[in-house]
């Protein structure tokens, strides 16, 4: 049973960057509340951060990110998408609660990902590319080049781009330079590990094949092993 507090010692801690030791970032999106905190106890020393969605805060409440926020690195993968206002009212909830970065949708234009910067108070902001379930390509992927470029522009941490479609990660990683890139699309949704992190992927975001797993600390041993045995491009 894990016992290290990845945040305490030489760890994260708040208002740090995340660590990168794993490469790997698990998506809790697991509804049983008790369960999701079983599963972050079992993983938060073999993974680089926690990924809190909707389905979970929802399904708890938002003092969950808090919760987590004790055990490992916490990204609120709210998707925000509106008015710089509202945005910026939303990012700093999400840090006030613990949140040691938040993902934003980029097609909302550059004062709205900028007032997410600016209300992040040196937390990590990553912004929606293109997306990796098959309506991606539909209206994230034409705009996705120019969403990275705007990423860059605003002053974010990263970008998230997709695992499932790995030779869009190399055209992302040429345009971002050295911003992370955050890759989820591993297992269930069909993408590799070992794919996106060869094509310049950062970090792999990891949901199903965890959480959903009978032992997930065993399930992420499996990716771990997978993303060390992979090296950058
Ligand atoms: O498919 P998985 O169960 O491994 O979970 C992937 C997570 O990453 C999930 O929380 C989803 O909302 C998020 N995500 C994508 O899957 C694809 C994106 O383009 C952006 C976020």
């Amino acid at each position: 049973m894990p016992t290290a507090n990845p945040k305490s010692g030489t760890g994260v801690g708040i208002g740090e960057n995340m660590r990168k030791e794993s490469r790997v970032i698990l998506a809790l999106d697991e509804v049983r509340e008790e369960r999701a905190l079983w599963v972050a106890e079992q993983v938060a020393d073999l993974v680089d951060a926690i990924k809190i969605n909707w389905p979970l805060v929802l399904a708890s409440s938002p003092e969950m990110i808090t919760k987590l926020s004790r055990l490992s690195s916490v990204i609120c993968d709210f998707k925000v998408a509106d008015i710089p206002n509202t945005v910026s009212l939303i990012v700093s909830q999400a840090v006030r609660r613990g949140a040691d970065g938040v993902i934003v949708h980029g097609f909302t234009g550059s004062d709205s990902v900028k007032a997410a910067v600016q209300a992040a108070d040196g937390r990590q902001i990553f912004v929606v590319t293109e997306m990796s379930h098959p309506g991606g390509v539909e209206y994230t992927a034409p705009a996705a080049e120019s969403l990275a470029r705007m990423a860059v522009d605003c002053g974010a941490s990263g970008i998230i781009a997709p695992a499932t479609r790995p030779e869009r990660v190399a055209a992302m990683r040429r345009i971002v330079g050295d911003l992370l890139i955050l890759s989820p699309g591993v297992g269930a949704q069909g993408g590799s590990a070992s794919s996106a992190l060869s094509k310049g992927a950062d970090y792999v975001i990891v949901g199903r094949s965890i959480y959903g797993a009978e032992a997930p600390r065993e399930a992420a041993m499996q990716v771990v092993r997978e993303a060390r045995e992979t090296s950058h491009q």
